[in-house]
This record gives structure tokens, C-alpha cells and sequence, in this order.
């Protein structure tokens, strides 16, 4: 495996390159042109300009988080044959780059949702928490100014600002996508996309729904084993792959993650290594990646993607915010970096037993 930090690049991310060299477990950093919309072509000049970034700093661009999907192509209208040329196009330029991992998701509208940002701990860090409760609360159109509000200025994944701004045509655009369709709709984009995925080498990773759940009425469809089996075999290149994020699939505790990692075998090409603890249905709050400190048995993961010969890409997921910092919520150097640690330590207990 190879061990790798999220990084939003230079402009975007409060943690620099200097800092990340220096956790001595990474290898290589996931990053993405952060200023791009969903269905922006990637030239090849900004591509090898990130690389070229990363690489001075002394480490490799080891894939991309994300390449977004716009939404035509998740709907599935008239115009999606467009947007599916343009990521085609950009997929050609990361893979004339050497890019070789590609993650990106299939969730309307939101990407990940969080009702809290700096849930407070007793020991004075704080974690992002979810409770459906909360989030039946909230109308949609507020939930742009709330995550502005508590986002400590920075920019949230997924989150950008000028396509939230229209929220009310997304939601009507999506009214008539049921799981059905949006499902339909993935598997024309990844039948469109493969030749290229092959041709180049290019591993896509999808990125599990976070909440695993269905939320403002929107449908979610990566969500669970039989709906992740049924993506692949729809789809049977080795290409066509997932992304293990532990804390997105494991947010539904029907989720066994173990075995899970075991059904998916040969097909995980990047694992998202987290922790979080259950509080109670449909209620979770992050967590310290120690398994004591959640509802997750890490070194049983860690375990099952050793056994089962995974050689792909992990990186630690959302930290705590530690030790006063300042950073995009979940995303802060200090308890991530104590992430890569931890795992790294579990991984070579794994290999030397
Ligand atoms: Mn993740």
C-alpha cells in the first residue's frame, strides 16, 4: 500500500507542502485543481502545474480527489453526451500526465453532509457530527449559509458556492431521478469513460454516499454491499473500481466493513482509513482514528485489505481539530497526520505476523 495525505493544493489548503513532507509515512498526496467546476475541462499545462507543485516539495501526485461529476450526466439529460466528452478529455490529459487513480462520486447535488462541523469533545477538540434529526430540520436552501457560517472560511469539498447558489433548479432538475434512473445513469457514464480508463491505466475509484442514506429527499445509491456488487458487475472492467471510505459505508452500522473490504476484493483501488462513533440511529460523530475511540475495529480493516493483497492508495480521512488549529473542517494537519501514523503502524504489525 501506499501511504498519501489529502491535499486541496497551494492557493486552497491551510496545510503546506513543507508540513506534509515531513510526516514521514506519506509517500505521495491526492489533490485535485480545486478551482475547477464540475464539467470543466482539465488542460494538461494546469495538470503538470499541481504535479510540478507537489513534486518540488519532494513527493509524488499519487491520484486525484475528484474529478467532479456535473450534474447532466447524473440526471441524465439531453446534454450529458457533452459533459461525459469533456471528463473523457480530461481523463486523457491526467492520464498523459501518469495519472493512474481517479476518485469522484455520484451523489445529487450534496457531497458529504455533516449537521455539526466543531461538535466540541470533553477534551476540548472538536469533530463533525451528523444527526438526521437535525438535518430534518434544515431546509435545504439555509443549509448553503449554514455550512458558510461554520466552515471557518474555507471552502467545503463539494460544496461550491456557484452551483449551490442554484439549489432550487438542482432540486427541481432532480425530481424525477429515482435510484433506478441514477443508477441507469452511472453506468452510461463508466461505459462511456472505459475504453479511456484502459487505454491509459486510469483506476476509477467512486466515492461511497456519505451519509450512506438517502438525505432532503435526494436519491443515494452507493451505499451498501449489494448496491456497490451490482455497480461493479454492471460494469466488469478492473477499472471500474471503489473507493473504501470507512466512514461513509460504515455511517450505516448494517455495513459490516470487513467484510465488505473482502467482497469487494481486486476492486478497491484507494481506502479512506476513519473512524467514528455511533451515538445513537441515525446519529454519528467523528473520531480519533484509534479504534478505542470509535465504533470501528481499524486494525481488523487494516487486516482484511493486508490479507486480501490490496496494493492500492490509503490515506487517513477526517481528523479532530487539535491543538487550536485552524483548518477546513475535518481536514487539519495535526490529528491526520497521527492518523497516517497509526495506520501505517497497524499495516506493518500486519505484514511482519
Ligand atoms: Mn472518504
Amino acid at each position: 500500500m501506499k501511504m498519501t495525505m489529502r491535499f486541496y493544493g497551494k492557493d486552497y489548503d491551510s496545510v503546506t507542502l513543507e508540513q506534509l513532507r515531513q510526516i514521514r509515512y506519506v509517500e505521495g498526496l491526492i489533490s485535485t485543481l480545486y478551482y475547477k467546476q464540475a464539467g470543466e475541462l482539465w488542460e494538461r499545462d494546469e495538470i503538470r502545474a499541481l504535479k510540478n507543485d507537489i513534486e518540488g516539495a519532494g513527493l509524488e501526485l499519487s491520484g486525484i480527489e475528484s474529478v467532479n461529476i456535473h450534474d447532466a450526466i447524473k440526471i441524465g439529460t439531453p446534454d450529458r453526451d457533452m459533459y461525459i466528452e469533456n471528463y473523457i478529455k480530461t481523463l486523457e490529459n491526467l492520464g498523459e500526465e501518469g495519472i493512474d487513480l481517479v476518485c469522484y462520486n455520484f451523489m445529487p447535488i450534496f457531497d458529504w453532509t455533516r449537521s455539526e462541523l466543531a461538535k466540541p469533545r470533553p477534551d476540548g477538540s472538536t469533530v463533525l457530527a451528523y444527526d438526521q434529526s437535525v438535518v430534518d430540520k434544515i431546509n435545504p436552501d439555509n443549509l448553503k449559509e449554514y455550512m458558510d457560517a461554520n466552515s471557518n472560511g474555507f471552502v467545503m469539498p463539494g460544496w461550491e458556492p456557484e452551483r449551490l447558489g442554484k439549489l432550487k433548479e438542482l432540486f427541481e432538475a432532480y425530481k424525477d431521478v429515482d435510484a433506478e434512473k441514477l443508477f441507469n445513469n452511472l453506468v452510461y457514464f463508466l461505459k462511456a469513460i472505459m475504453p479511456t480508463c484502459e487505454k491509459y491505466g486510469i483506476k476509477m475509484a467512486i466515492h461511497p454516499d456519505d451519509p450512506a442514506w438517502s438525505v432532503f429527499g435526494l436519491s443515494r445509491i452507493i451505499t451498501c454491499k449489494e448496491n456497490l456488487l451490482r455497480m461493479l458487475n454492471a460494469v466488469p472492467s478492473v477499472y471500474n473500481g471503489v473507493t473504501f471510505c470507512m466512514g461513509s459505508l460504515g455511517s450505516n452500522p448494517d455495513n459490516d466493513l470487513v467484510d465488505l473490504v473482502h467482497a469487494l476484493k481486486g476492486r478497491i483501488h484507494f481506502a479512506h482509513i476513519r473512524n467514528l462513533k455511533h451515538t445513537a440511529p441515525g446519529q454519528f460523530e467523528e473520531a480519533c482514528h484509534l479504534s478505542a475511540d470509535g465504533s470501528f475495529d481499524l486494525a481488523a480493516v487494516v487486516k482484511a485489505l493486508h490479507d486480501d493483497g490490496f496494493d492500492g492508495v490509503i490515506r487517513p480521512d477526517h481528523g479532530r481539530m487539535l491543538w487550536g488549529e485552524k483548518a477546513m473542517p475535518g481536514y487539519g494537519l495535526y490529528d491526520r497526520a497521527l492518523g497516517a501514523a497509526y495506520i501505517c503502524g497497524l499495516w506493518e504489525m500486519v505484514s511482519k505476523s
